[in-house]
This record gives C-alpha cells, structure tokens and sequence, in this order.
C-alpha cells in the first residue's frame, strides 16, 4: 500500500494547548506523524510517495473562501497585535447573540472555530494546506487504480466544518478527498468515521447530500468531544434524510462491542454500493489513548483492517487522531496491513 506523506507536517508546531485549565504541550504534536511514518517504514507496507499540489480550487468546494482567506492570515493578524502567546479565541457567537464577522482578530477566532484547544501558531495554514493535498494525491491515487493508499494527513481535518476550525482540525480532508472522488468520476462515495470523535465536521458537510453516506463510531458526545453533535438521531436532513448514521458509543466499550458496531456501519456501506471508501482514520480508540475512552487493544486494529478489506472497495486512509505516541505507529500501520492481508 502506498503513503502519502510530506515533511511539511512539521510546520504545524503549536507550543500550547489549554488542557484542563492549563496551558500544556499540544497531545496533536510533530511526533506522531514520526513515528507513523517510521512504522510505516519498518514494516515494509510500500512506496512513501510525495503529494501533488492541486491548489485551493478543490478545498474551495468544502470550505467557502471567507474562512480560508482566514486561516491564511489568522496568525500575522494576532502577531500584529504583539500578544505574548499563540492565538486562543476567548468569545464566541453563543445562542441569542450576533452572527456578524468581528473586524479585530480575537473576535475573528471565535467565530470561525468551534473550541479553544487547537492554538494557531506560525505555519499552521501551510501544514494544514498540505495535509490536504496528500488526502488529494491519496485520492487521485485511488482513482488511478490503487485498492488502498493511506494519506497521512497531519494536522487532522474531520472536525472542520465549511467555516470552522477545532479540534486539532483546519480544513477537513477527509470530505476533500471523497469530493475530489466524485469530481473525479464516482458516483458515489462512502465516508467511514473510526476516530474516537465524532467526526462532526464532514457530518455537517455532507448532511444534506445523498451522493455521501457518512458512519461514525466515537464516544457518546454526552461524554466525549465535540460534545454538541454525534448523537445517534442525527440521520441526515432532505436529500440526505438516511445518508448520515452515528454509533455513539460508552466510556469503557471494548473491541467486541465497537466491532458490532463497524460491522452494521460496513453493512450501510454495501447498501449503498459506493464506488469508493474514504476511512477516517484515528486510533484514538486505543485502551491506553490519553485523551479518550474506549479499550481497543493493538490487535484489534489488525482485524479491524481486514473487515473493513471484506468491501472490497476501492479505499482511501486519512490519518486523524491518535495520541499514545509510543503505539501510534504500531495500531495505524495494523489497520493497513489487517486491510491489505499481508
Ligand atoms: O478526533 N479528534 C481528536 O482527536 C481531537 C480531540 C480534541 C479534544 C480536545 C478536548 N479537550
Ligand atoms: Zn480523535
């Protein structure tokens, strides 16, 4: 199976997170794509290619142009205001407030994110920009014929939503990918979430389509970030009435039960006979993660490749969260060779 990776990840190096009332290092750090990229090496799972540059025009047919122009100028515009940390929105447009654009930069922040741990930092737009681009080579690599490629996307993206960033996520390249699929000549396509979080983002992207179906398995939002979205009556709205599916599942839920769960989402997917799979990729599922709580064990993102292998679809891998540095590689690259059986 080919990768898709690029160095320039690295760019994405905020210094803070505010985790539990505190200003800690980000768990979203340089280091996980490291040590992905290493295993991915190690274990021999094939070619590490570079991504193509296609430009904005396909991240423009997700994300309108407002929010982008944002992001490519969030971090002069708060540098410019010579405040000492990194850019932390403080206020946001809550229920019965205004929806207007604020002019100064800090009230910029709140309205286009939708939660305050992911700082920007100098570099974030251009990791988030080529994080993009490697789901956009995965995709065309897909289309060109690959049974699966992984993208390993960094920063993540499934959190993002047309004018909103959070999450650890900018630009969400999960949904450009399974766009540029259909720009591309699917029909169909089909976006499985098994990121321990809601993938609320490419939720909210796609809920009005029926050409998308979009599963997610993650932890109850009663319980788990994003907290206001993922619950299991979301099931799309007019033409996508049907197309979005939600699994929110409890603190503590064990590889049997999160199978269960995989296996109907899988069922959807043949139901709805896509001409292709786009995966969210996260093992934040993992029984040791220090941010989430299911009990996923090394071995199950093994056989959970291989079930998710058993579509025989045409399957594209994006990389989203997963923060036990030291399994990170061991559980992505499991999932990739559990797929490709080897
Ligand atoms: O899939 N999304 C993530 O892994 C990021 C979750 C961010 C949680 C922040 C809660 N303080
Ligand atoms: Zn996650």
């Amino acid at each position: 199976m080919k990768t898709i990776f690029t160095e320039k990840h690295k760019l994405r190096n905020a210094k803070t997170e505010l985790y539990g009332g505190q200003l800690v290092e980000p768990f979203e750090r340089p280091s996980r794509a490291e040590f992905i990229i290493e295993r991915v090496r190690q274990a021999g799972l094939g070619a590490i290619v570079d991504p193509q540059d296609f430009g904005l025009d396909p991240v423009y047919k997700i994300h309108n142009t407002h929010y982008v122009d944002f992001l490519q100028v969030a971090w002069d515009h708060w540098k410019a205001e010579n405040f000492a940390g990194e850019a932390i929105p403080t206020t946001w447009p809550a229920r019965r407030m205004s929806d207007r654009v604020p002019e100064f930069i800090e009230g910029r922040l709140g309205y286009y994110s939708m939660a305050v741990e992911t700082s920007i930092s100098d570099g974030t737009w251009e990791a988030a920009y080529w994080s993009a681009q490697v789901a956009l080579t995965g995709a065309a690599e897909v289309q060109g014929g690959e049974k699966g490629v992984f993208a390993l996307c960094r920063p993540p993206g499934h959190h993002s939503a047309l004018d909103m960033y959070g999450g650890y996520c900018f630009l969400n390249n999960a949904a450009i990918a399974a766009q540029s699929l259909l720009d591309n000549g699917a029909k169909r396509v089909a976006v499985v979430d098994v990121d321990f979080h809601h993938g609320n983002g490419t939720q909210d992207i796609f809920y009005e389509r029926n050409d998308v179906l979009f599963a997610s398995l993650h932890g109850d939002p009663s319980h788990a970030f994003p907290h206001f979205l993922g619950y299991s009556e979301e099931k799309g709205e007019g033409d996508g009435a049907g197309f979005n599916i939600n699994y929110p599942m409890k603190p503590g839920t064990r590889f049997e039960e999160w199978r269960a769960a995989l296996a109907d989402a899988l069922d959807n997917v043949r139901h709805f006979a896509p001409d292709a799979l786009v995966i969210s990729l996260g093992v934040d599922t993992f029984e040791n993660d220090p941010i989430s709580f299911f009990k996923l064990k090394s071995e199950d993102f093994l056989t959970y490749g291989a079930d998710i292998a058993q579509l025989q679809l045409p399957t594209l891998f994006v990389m989203e969260g997963g923060y036990d540095i030291d399994e990170i590689g061991i559980n992505t690259v499991n999932v990739l060779q559990g797929f490709t059986g080897e």
